[in-house]
């Protein structure tokens, strides 16, 4: 059997290049969406529903439900809270379904939701989500949140790591340059990850907004073990077990 392939889009603008119904979707945002989503899940949400726009954030929030909503780094006004992994990180979200929309992050869950397998990756559950891959037989697409539209250091930095450790184990085929390129990225970068993205301009953009503990969180390996996954809509914790034995 021909060796899955594993391939780094930058942004959810290219992602028509890399569309494949048959393929898993890891959706990377880093700063800050999908590293909340992990910490949401990690605390006790039941789900998460990610939405692409403010206008259907406010028809769920018009229902009762807590909504997340981020614009710019900055909570949008009318909205429960942002996208700081912190703001998840107690009981008001326990056993809750939250909604959460970000400009980039739930904009690229968005764009891939018609993969076979959306999961969600950060470093924050990075083995995990390492070992959950390394078990599977399709090709793999890493989809970088980027920055409206254009490329971001920090998600090509996490896909890199993802390619090396992928690739590493020869289960995998590198495919395309971009994914090269972001495995050198993070070969650079490993050492002072937060160091290296002083200069990022998203990095700048949080540290102005005074959110530097954000970065610091969100660098942070292996603060879970859960993966979540799309399902119905919503994220949701993803039974390794199931999926192992489909
Ligand atoms: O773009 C996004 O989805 C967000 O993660 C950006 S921020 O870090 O919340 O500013």
């Amino acid at each position: 059997m021909p060796k899955p392939t594993i391939q780094v889009c930058f942004s959810p603008d290219l992602y028509h290049l890399y569309d494949d119904p048959e393929q898993i979707v890891v959706v990377i945002d880093i700063l800050r969406a999908t590293s909340a989503i992990c910490t949401a899940i990690e605390h006790g949400a039941e789900s998460v529903i990610p939405v692409a726009s403010l206008e259907e954030a406010q028809e769920y929030k018009n229902l009762g439900y807590l909504v997340g909503a981020e614009r710019g780094g900055k909570v949008v006004e009318g909205f429960d809270f942002g996208n700081s992994p912190y703001t998840y990180m107690n009981d008001r979200i326990k056993g809750k379904n939250l909604v959460l929309t970000t400009t980039n992050g739930t904009r690229a869950i968005e764009t891939s939701k018609n993969s076979h397998t959306v999961v969600i990756g950060s470093f924050l559950n990075i083995d995990a989500l390492i070992d959950w891959l390394l078990n599977q037989t399709r090709n793999i697409v890493l989809l970088c949140s980027g920055w409206k539209g254009k490329f971001n250091l920090e998600d090509s930095l996490f896909a890199g790591n993802v390619v090396q450790r992928l690739i590493q184990v020869d289960a995998f085929k590198r495919t395309d340059d971009a994914a090269l390129c972001t495995k050198y990225l993070y070969e650079m970068a490993h050492n002072d990850p937060f160091t290296f993205l002083r200069k990022s301009s998203h990095g700048q953009r949080l540290a102005k907004l005074n959110l530097k503990e954000d970065i610091r969180y969100c660098l942070q390996v292996n603060k879970t073990s859960k993966i979540p996954v799309l399902q119905d809509g919503r994220l949701v914790a993803l039974d390794v077990k199931e999926t192992l034995m489909s």
